[in-house]
């Protein structure tokens, strides 16, 4: 008997799924790992000279509030110090920060804005 006879010789009277290993039968279940991406929160903080008009146009033009809520979310961070103002993708969290920095920077105004991992 040559040897690849020998080999097929054995691979038809050993049990198994026929590739002579011991992982007969094993499925292993993955689930596809789809990991959502970070949020980011910005923050607007509270200073002594930004005027209070200053801060609620800003929340309007770069946070879609409405009247309303930008003079709510502004009297929240003059008493508390600061108040997250949305929850967005690291990028877009980049862009509004940047935005408002500028904004205030142009209007000379002290005021500041952050954005840190939720
Ligand atoms: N404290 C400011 C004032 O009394 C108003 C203010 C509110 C400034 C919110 C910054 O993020 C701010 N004029």
């Amino acid at each position: 008997m040559t040897h690849l006879q020998k080999a097929q010789t054995y691979m038809a009277q050993t049990p198994g799924d026929g590739d002579g290993d011991s992982d007969a039968d094993v499925v292993v279940k993955t689930r596809p790992k789809t990991k959502r991406p970070p949020l980011y929160k910005v923050l607007l903080l509270n200073d002594d000279y930004t005027p209070m008009e200053f801060v609620v146009h800003v929340l309007e033009r770069f946070f879609g509030m409405n009247h309303a809520q930008a003079f709510e979310i502004m009297l929240t961070v003059h008493k508390k110090g600061v108040a997250v103002v949305g929850v967005f993708s690291h990028e877009i969290a980049e862009t509004k920060v940047g935005q408002v920095m500028d904004f205030a920077r142009r209007h000379q105004h002290p005021l500041q804005c952050t954005m840190e991992k939720e």
